[in-house]
């Protein structure tokens, strides 16, 4: 029984995303025996947490998928995972969870998944060389191993404003949002924050609500989404094409774990008409095309950068009508180095927030000062009264989650002090200090810098290929050392240093949490060259790591 008062396992996997539900899978398909703890009700991370209005992934299908193709069971072959048609390009929350329901029609997660399970302490027993892991309601779990896939946003991020509790109208976090909906027909709706939850907010809200007043301390420097609906009939054609699966082992050979890459010229070695060309046929593509597969010096070149930006401002200021507005959202001079802080993916969030009854607050200009009982007050005294605000501030991205969980090392160090400082791991997925522990989707991984699913299943089969090497060699204690923990960090910063991303404060660099070290948190050299480095530690016979 998965919510067994004491459990024993060989695996225990925290978080049902769609990286723990990989981990299940393959490794159950090996023979492991394992459960998993959520903290939510349903399958699906992010995608359980995540129903606001608006809530979209901004990845394009087919490569926001699993690449799993057949799964066996009781000699029938079933395909139904690939099975799946998608209804537009880029799917909205309510489809997505229909998706995970599906998965877990031929994966059957659930029956080995606890879920409201919420871990709050996790630690190594030496003696009997297990994690012991306990939950908010009092049970406990000893497991050999311990695999934590709680993704890169576990952990909201409330600012601590005065009077954050006094307002008597709806607030939410965008990760709360009542299931059942809030209704903001007519009402005067006000959003915080402009990362890529607050443009989905603000653009969809607008579409019913009487008002909507956006809160916005960085513009995002957006890109058009171009949604489009997909065919049922065309993608079974697709899917009956004997290289199809290429799709899935292509994503692993771009820098993201995309369908596109960078391309292989400069910014400068194109004449400018040509240059202005490209840029308009990235344009034209949609989705993340103008920052993934643009020119390959855009995230290295500060003057390269630039031209990358004049080229948006160029394009997003002339959707924009009123000045005020056009000077606050699209700036003349680059806020930041362009792609450097995540871009959303919008549909008409320029055309909505210029509507007259909509409002955009400069809140660098004005910072918010106080919450009161009706509404959001500013630096210049002036109060807007509010019948709904939306909190879409974020995270204490990538490292909060794990950091949040209780877990502590063998001499009994918690791993939020080991972290107070800076960020530690081998390879983005082990610890110095915490055996027989794996992560995925978290710090000094790919993470943000990549396509979810990619991220998942490359670093998901590292960890299984691993685990199975272990067992063949009879090995059943596998710890990194310190010395190949400040080398992957050397790495990690040495990389990072030759980009743009130290020169822009965005959560990629742990600039949005006060008080959190600035450092990247993420590993910036790509999906292919993460992906050699892992694989040569395994097959230089577990290089970096003591095993007993
Ligand atoms: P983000 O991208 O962290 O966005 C949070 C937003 O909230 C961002 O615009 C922040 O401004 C703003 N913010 C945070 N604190 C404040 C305060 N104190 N005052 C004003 N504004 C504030 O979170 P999202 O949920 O949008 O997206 C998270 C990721 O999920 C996303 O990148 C995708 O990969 C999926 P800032 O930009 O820091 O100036």
């Amino acid at each position: 029984d998965s919510y067994a008062k004491e459990l024993e396992t060989e695996v225990l996997i925290v978080g049902a995303g769609f990286g723990g539900i990989y981990l299940m899978h393959k490794l159950r398909e090996l023979g492991f025996k394992c459960k998993i703890y959520e903290a939510g009700k349903e399958l699906g991370g992010i995608w359980h947490w995540n129903c606001y209005p608006g809530a979209r992934v901004d990845t394009m299908v087919p490569i926001y998928e699993y690449s799993i193709k057949k799964v066996w069971k009781i000699l029938m072959s079933l395909n139904i995972v690939w099975d799946w048609n998608w209804s537009v390009k880029y799917p909205g929350y309510e489809e997505l969870r229909e998706y995970f329901a599906h998965v877990e029609k031929v994966l059957d997660i659930k029956k080995d998944t606890a879920f409201e399970t919420m871990v709050i302490e996790a630690k190594f027993d030496k003696p009997s060389s297990k994690w012991i892991v306990r939950t908010e309601d009092g049970r406990t779990a000893r497991s050999k191993y311990l695999l934590l896939a709680t993704g890169f946003a576990a952990k909201r991020h409330f600012p601590d404003w005065k009077g954050l509790a006094s307002f008597k109208g709806e607030m939410h976090h965008s990760s709360f949002w009542p299931e059942q909906g809030v209704d903001v027909k007519g009402k005067r709706v006000a959003v915080i924050g402009t990362g890529s939850t607050g443009v989905q907010l603000a653009q969809d809200t607008s579409k019913t609500a009487g008002s909507v007043t956006v809160f916005q301390r960085t513009p995002n420097l957006a890109l058009p989404m171009r949604q489009g609906s997909l065919n049922a009939a065309e993608q079974e054609a697709r899917r009956k094409d004997p290289n199809y699966p290429e799709v899935y082992a292509n994503r692993m050979t771009t820098f993201a774990g995309f369908q596109y890459d960078f391309v292989e010229r400069n910014t400068f070695d194109d004449p400018p008409e040509e240059r202005e060309r490209f840029y308009e046929k990235l344009w034209e593509a949609g989705g993340f095309e103008f920052w993934l597969a643009n020119y390959k010096d855009l995230l290295f070149d500060k003057e390269a950068n630039d031209q990358a930006y004049q080229f948006w401002v160029k394009k997003t200021r002339a959707r924009i009508q009123d000045p005020r507005k056009r000077d606050i959202l699209a700036p003349l001079t680059a806020p930041h180095a362009w792609g450097t802080k995540r871009p959303s993916l919008e549909q008409n969030y320029y055309e909505q927030l210029d509507k007259p009854e909509n409002e955009v607050v400069d809140v660098n200009a004005t910072p918010i000062t106080e919450i009161t009982e009706t509404g959001i007050k500013t630096a210049d005294g002036k109060l807007r009264e509010f019948d709904v605000i939306a909190l879409a501030t974020g995270f204490d991205s990538v490292t909060g989650g794990m950091k949040g969980m209780g877990l502590k090392d063998v001499d009994g160090v918690s791993l939020s002090e080991k972290w107070k400082n800076g960020t530690w791991s081998y390879l983005g997925m082990t610890c110095n200090g915490f055996p027989n522990m794996f992560f995925l989707y978290g710090a000094q991984g790919p993470t943000a810098f990549s396509n979810g699913p990619s991220c998942v299943e490359c670093q998901g089969d590292w960890i299984v290929d691993a685990m199975a090497k272990l067992r063949k060699e009879g090995i059943t204690y596998i710890d990194a050392t310190k010395e190949a923990e400040e080398s992957w960090r050397k790495n990690v910063t040495a990389l990072s240093d030759k980009t743009l991303f130290p020169g822009t404060s965005s959560w990629y660099m742990g600039a949005n949490i006060p008080g959190k070290p600035r450092e990247q948190l993420n590993y910036p050299g790509g999906i292919p060259l993460y992906n050699k480095e892992c694989r040569e530690a395994l097959d230089n016979g577990f290089a970096g790591f003591i095993t007993a």
